[in-house]
């Protein structure tokens, strides 16, 4: 019998070494119960911005906010990885514990723990595949993973409901505490810590700041060169990563041909410039990151023709939401801003890249930056502006 403040023993656990106490496990869970509560409001956020529902508006400064918030959403994931395993490993036993099903309680319980792990190991790896763009199946990747985070967080809500007794009281005391395997260490199987509990949880803070070290250098410079998993560290040409080649997009003929035109419209007027014209323009010089939803990002040195002031070409003086369309058709073709985009002198239509004319895998002969804007609508060889 357990009494209150008494921790319950783990009767099915290993009692060799205690290692599956509760007391081990609810470190575990909290952290990584931390992590994916940080990992679902920045993936929300991020999603928030690029499918903005109608109460929603986005800031386009301090400049380097979504770089930080989608850097934060992908280090969290990674780190959730290896706590996720630690806590699966220590917990495993009682996944299989008898009954299996049982009274309407346990099988509430116990339903809720079958989608919390594997919600939470779809998101896990559907995230970390995203990141190296593999995409070895059928849906969606956006609109699935933007579904699952909330039967994670949901079906978490609902197994610290059930364990907060257990949780607080294993919380409550020291790590070596040993009253929740006093029944079971006088047991012939006794043969010593092998591995303390306090050293499983170094074990398991190095594996998780190992996995955040792996990843964080593709968007925290210093740590570039000991980013061993992070896939675009700043290759590519002109110092930045390429996500998506000209001749990828289909785009080589059309964004080299001297033909391009750059069509602005809006309130009914239609504007056409040549790329001498858009050059011609009034030019101005930003210093912005370039932040992928993939969790790599760069800073760099655009320069271009101001957006707000395209949009006055066709008489409009901002107020006005922005949609820019790609010689490129399909989904990343076209991107429309938020109004703090749209409105803000930073915001280009980028002709230079650190110094030099545009690549053209970077979007020749021109593309769209703007402050805290995902990667994913910085749209690549713009051919068309519409004011609306
Ligand atoms: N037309 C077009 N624009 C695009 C893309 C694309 O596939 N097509 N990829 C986007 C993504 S996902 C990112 S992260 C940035 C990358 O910009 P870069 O290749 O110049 O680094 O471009 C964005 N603009
Ligand atoms: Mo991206």
């Amino acid at each position: 019998m357990t009494t209150r403040g008494e921790v319950p023993p783990d009767q099915d656990s290993l009692p060799d070494t205690g290692l599956r106490s509760p007391r081990v496990t609810a470190r575990i869970g909290l952290a990584l119960g931390v992590c994916v509560a940080i990992c679902f409001a920045t993936g929300l956020l991020s999603h928030g911005i690029q499918h903005p529902p109608s109460w929603f508006a986005w800031v386009s400064r301090p400049v380097w906010i979504y770089r930080i918030t989608q850097g934060v959403h992908v280090i969290s994931g990674c780190v959730a990885i290896p706590l996720l395993l630690a806590k699966l490993a220590v917990v495993y036993p009682k996944l299989f514990e008898k009954p299996l099903l049982g009274s309407p309680v346990r099988v509430l319980e116990r339903a809720s723990i079958a989608v919390l792990v594997s919600a939470t190991i779809f998101q896990l790896m559907t995230g970390l595949l995203n990141i190296a763009q593999w995409y070895p199946w059928k849906f969606f990747f956006t609109t699935t993973h933007h579904a699952m985070a909330y039967v994670v967080i949901g079906a978490l809500a609902v197994h610290i409901a059930v364990k907060l007794p257990v949780i607080r009281t294993a919380l409550s005391g020291p790590i070596d505490e040993t009253s929740d395997i006093a029944t079971v260490s006088a047991s012939p199987r006794d043969r010593g810590p092998v591995l303390t509990r306090r050293g499983l949880l170094a074990v398991t803070g190095i594996a998780a700041g190992l996995s955040a070290v792996a990843f964080a250098g593709q968007t925290v410079t210093p740590l570039r060169r000991i980013a061993f998993l992070a896939p675009r560290s700043g290759d590519g040409p002109q110092g930045l990563p390429v996500n998506r080649t000209a001749q990828a997009a289909q785009v080589v003929d059309a964004a080299s041909s001297g033909d391009f035109r750059l069509t602005v419209a809006g309130g009914g007027r239609t504007t056409v410039l040549t790329l001498a014209q858009l050059a011609a323009l009034p030019q101005h010089t930003v210093q912005l990151p370039i932040a992928c939803v993939e969790g790599w990002s760069a800073l760099a040195t655009w320069a271009g023709v101001r957006l707000v002031d395209l949009a006055a070409l066709v008489d409009i003086q901002g107020g006005a939401a922005v949609r820019v369309i790609s010689l490129e058709r399909g989904q990343y073709g076209v991107s429309t801003l938020p109004v703090a985009q749209s409105h803000d002198p930073l915001t280009l239509l980028a002709l230079r890249l650190n110094g030099n004319t545009l690549d053209l895998d970077h979007g020749y002969p021109c593309r769209l930056i703007a402050p805290d804007l995902p990667g994913v609508m910085q749209t690549k060889w713009v051919s068309r502006i519409e004011v609306l």
